[in-house]
């Protein structure tokens, strides 16, 4: 499958890995929109939240709980900003589930 984060999952892309179990890796975003950009996938290739289905409940709560852990690790305990863009109008642009961790940066209480 041409998938980009597939292939970081499986190492033919690197990244700069910032967490990784068994079932979830996070690794730095390329293209940092905050000095703390971090991506959170799933291993298992899944498109979008839109995809998820009941047999995903538990790697969802695992995929938060890694996101707790990831926060702490990278000092967030300010806040931070959680998001994940969903098909054409929602700006995803990786067609693989993702959360985008951006912290150490003021979020204003607007979208845009
Ligand atoms: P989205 O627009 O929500 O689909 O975000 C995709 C993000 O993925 C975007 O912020 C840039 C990042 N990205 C794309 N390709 C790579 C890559 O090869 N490595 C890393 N680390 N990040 C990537």
């Amino acid at each position: 499958m041409d998938c980009i984060f597939c292939k970081i999952v499986n190492g033919e892309i690197p990244s700069d890995k910032v967490y990784e179990d068994e079932f979830v890796l996070a690794f730095n975003d390329i293209q940092p929109a905050a000095p703390v950009h971090v991506l959170v996938i799933p291993k298992k290739h899944i498109e979008s939240v839109v995809a998820l289905t009941e047999e995903d409940d538990k790697l969802i709560a695992h995929i938060f709980k890694a996101i707790r852990v990831i926060a702490k690790e990278q000092g967030l305990e300010n806040g931070f900003r959680l998001v994940s863009n969903v098909g054409a109008d929602g700006g995803q642009s990786v067609k693989h589930l993702h959360f985008h961790i951006l912290g150490k940066k003021q979020f204003t209480e607007n979208f845009g």
